[in-house]
């Protein structure tokens, strides 16, 4: 599956930068900044909109040939953050997208990959990333809580994604401040909405619920908002669409 094949990677990235010399560029890129104002002050909903190539189950959705200019058109449309997908195998993406997409914009941005250990933390932090995604399937407690705490110490903040009820459970054992529940079935690939309203109602007060994936217009945004999502994450749609601006102000209103 996609959790194990990534564990596969992470010895042919390590061939990049050394951790200290990542560690020493932390206190170039000056503070994370903090994602909740925005989100949790967003008229109707937040939107965290998603720079992404290509999917496993799609293949290639978009040519994005600069990733910053179509970062810009998010921001413009209102975007409280914007997800980078960073990994490079299965989604075609890198950190060079994420340097592009931090040169081009202030709004807080995701780097949106499969973390399983504290060198990708680091390094998203050293590209300017202000969160992580941290996948509850791909990772034990004692390792969830590692990367949870790490990344709040860099300052940043944490989207912990879940899939089913015991993974919602492991989620708000951390205190988490933002939850996605992914509609996508990382297994099958398939996308099914229903798995978003069956567990958002389960978030409690306090906690921003973000539902993630098969957005593809104003009706499936109400939907997720009538489960209670504070902020839905949008990919596919808004890459393909030719005027993602205006695509993001239709999820708004
Ligand atoms: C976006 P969509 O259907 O709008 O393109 O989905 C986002 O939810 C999806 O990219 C995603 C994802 C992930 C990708 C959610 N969780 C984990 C990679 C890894």
């Amino acid at each position: 599956g996609i959790i194990s094949g990534v564990r596969e990677d992470l010895g042919r990235r390590r061939a990049a930068l050394p951790l200290t010399e990542l560690e020493a560029r932390l206190g170039a890129v000056g503070p994370a900044l903090d994602p909740m104002p925005g989100i949790r002050s967003a008229e109707g909903v937040a939107v965290i909109a998603e720079v992404k190539r290509s999917s496993p189950s799609k293949g290639a959705l978009a040519d994005i040939p600069e990733p910053g200019v179509l970062a810009r058109s998010y921001a413009a449309g209102g975007a409280s953050a914007i997800s980078v997908l960073t990994e490079e195998r299965r989604f075609s993406g890198s950190l060079a997208d994420l340097d592009d997409v931090r040169a081009a914009v202030r709004t807080p941005l995701l780097r949106k990959d499969f973390m399983v250990d504290a060198y990708q933390v680091t390094e998203a932090r050293a590209h300017g990333a202000d969160l992580v995604l941290l996948i509850v399937a791909a990772l034990d407690d004692a390792l969830m809580r590692d990367l949870h705490e790490q990344a709040r110490d860099l300052g940043m903040t944490a989207l912990v994604e879940v899939h089913d009820a015991a993974e919602l459970d492991r989620a708000l054992a951390l205190d988490p401040v933002l939850v996605g529940v992914n509609a996508r079935n990382l297994k099958t690939l398939e996308v099914d909405p229903r798995t978003v309203t069956a567990l958002l109602p389960r978030v409690p007060e306090g906690v921003v619920g973000v539902a993630e994936s098969g957005v593809s217009g104003p009706a499936d945004v109400a939907t997720y908002v009538r489960a209670g999502a504070g902020a839905v994450l949008v990919g596919e749609a808004l890459v393909k669409d030719g005027h993602p601006e205006a695509a993001i102000r239709s999820f708004i209103d």
